[in-house]
């Protein structure tokens, strides 16, 4: 982060900023500043500005050099992170983006975010609502302005016609169209431009967006939900129903706004999924078989809704023809050369995320789960446990494939966190 770096000297009364002589608020003792991470401090025309502590000098001292960025735009940033989380699932493979516009004395004029792809991007938004009080105001915007033209003109435009002076963005845009080039042009236009404010938040946030570009690859969420002694099935296979009408909602939820679900052949014979959101999401998920004999059923679900909803199925080269009535019913058949291993996951991947799908929801069974692991290719979880048990040693636990060796190989979660819904308990966390 390019920091504006003030320098508060001795017991920090007064200190000197490119911008001019800054007078600290009377009152306020600065190991209260460190404590809080913030400071209040008035400039030569008697307005109240805040600023955050990033750096103490001397931490056993303190009071003894302070170095602070200026001002602080946390909240504001904060917000547009709010906003731009509204987009999700409506604006993929773009990225979610919140903006928010500041007049000169630091209240906020307007607001928006990137509401759907291919529609205008989230400063255009707040700039409209803004007009003319954007000037010499400041934008707080969650993702680094563009400067291409790509559906709609570049936003770097918008900002230099809206007279805005500072421009705060959390990240640098990694798309190569942009690339740094946005705050570059601003810079070079004489605005002051701060990146990295809230930027592990932004980064979180857009994380499939920049997994796609970064990798290829679609971001990899596994679903599954199990009995309280982890079975996904009985004995004899059934597993309908193990969670509660509150998780298949959030289950629905979330099938809504990836672009594809993705089981193995074990799951259309048993389960005969339907693998729809219901009610629909913003996105329509393709639905994907991973089937290496490529023996499917001929009557199912899936391929009768084929024609409505894309249905593509992966098996190994040579078992094509045996799909030819899934073909002729409306599937894509796409064969993929096989090792041992059977079928490659990141091959699959690869071609997904060559169509541009950001998310993929993986659910299911227990074989497709251990070699999504195997392979290191899941990214978030959803596990919903339901208070029931049903044994058995032959009843089918969540995750196949080989697994690993020693605990301390095993895959740890962050951010994990477990929520009551309804009867059952949500378990979310994502790969470290
Ligand atoms: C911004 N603000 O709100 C968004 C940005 O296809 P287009 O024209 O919508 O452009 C998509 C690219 O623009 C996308 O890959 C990303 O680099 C940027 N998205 N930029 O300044 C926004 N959504
Ligand atoms: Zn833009």
């Amino acid at each position: 982060m390019r920091l504006k770096t003030l320098v508060v000297a001795a017991a920090g009364r007064s200190f000197f900023a490119p911008g001019g002589a800054f007078v600290l608020r009377p009152g306020r003792k600065p190991w209260a500043f460190l404590l809080q991470g913030r400071c209040h401090a008035q400039n030569p025309f008697n307005r109240l500005t805040t600023h955050r502590v990033v750096r103490t000098e001397s931490e056993t001292f303190p009071g003894s050099e302070w170095i602070v960025d200026a001002p602080d735009y946390e909240p504001q940033m904060r917000h547009a992170l709010s906003l731009a989380a509204r987009g999700r699932g409506w604006v993929e493979p773009n990225p979610m983006v919140g903006a928010v516009v500041l007049d000169p004395d630091g209240q906020a004029v307007g607001e928006g975010w990137h509401q759907k792809f291919g529609e205008p991007h989230a400063e255009v938004h707040a700039f409209v609502q803004a007009g003319e009080r954007a000037k010499g105001g400041t934008l707080v915007v969650t993702l680094e302005p563009c400067c291409h033209w790509g559906k709609t003109p570049p936003c770097t435009d918008a900002v230099l016609r809206s007279g805005v002076r500072r421009v705060v963005t959390a990240m640098a845009d990694p798309f190569p169209r942009v690339a740094g080039g946005g705050v570059q042009l601003l810079r070079t236009a004489g605005l002051e431009v701060d990146v990295g404010l809230c930027e592990p938040e932004a980064r979180q946030l857009n994380a499939a967006y920049l997994k796609l570009l970064r990798t290829g690859r679609p971001w990899v969420h596994l679903k599954w939900a199990m009995t309280l002694d982890g079975k996904l099935a009985t004995r004899t296979g059934d597993s309908k129903w193990i969670s509660g009408e509150v998780s298949r909602r959030t289950v629905h939820d979330l099938r809504g706004r990836v672009d594809a679900i993705l089981v193995g052949r074990g799951t259309v014979v048993t389960d005969d999924p339907l693998l729809t959101a219901r009610p629909p999401g913003p996105r329509i998920p393709a639905r994907v078989v991973l089937t290496r004999s490529g023996e499917l059923p001929d009557r199912c679900q899936l391929r009768a809704t084929a024609r409505e909803f894309p249905v593509i199925v992966w098996t190994a080269a040579g078992n094509e023809p045996k799909l030819a009535g899934w073909a002729a019913d409306g599937c894509e058949v796409i064969p993929l050369p096989t090792g041992d291993a059977g079928l490659s996951v990141d091959a699959v991947l690869a071609e997904l995320g060559r169509r541009r799908m950001t998310h993929v929801l993986v659910e299911g069974g227990a074989a497709i789960h251990g070699a999504f692991l195997d392979a290191r290719a899941a990214d978030e979880f959803h596990v919903f446990v339901a208070p029931k048990l049903s044994g058995g040693a032959a009843g089918l636990t969540p995750v196949g494939g080989n697994g690993v060796a020693r605990m301390s190989e095993s895959l740890p979660l962050a951010g994990f966190t477990a929520t009551p819904s309804g009867e059952d308990v949500y378990l979310h966390g994502y790969r470290v």
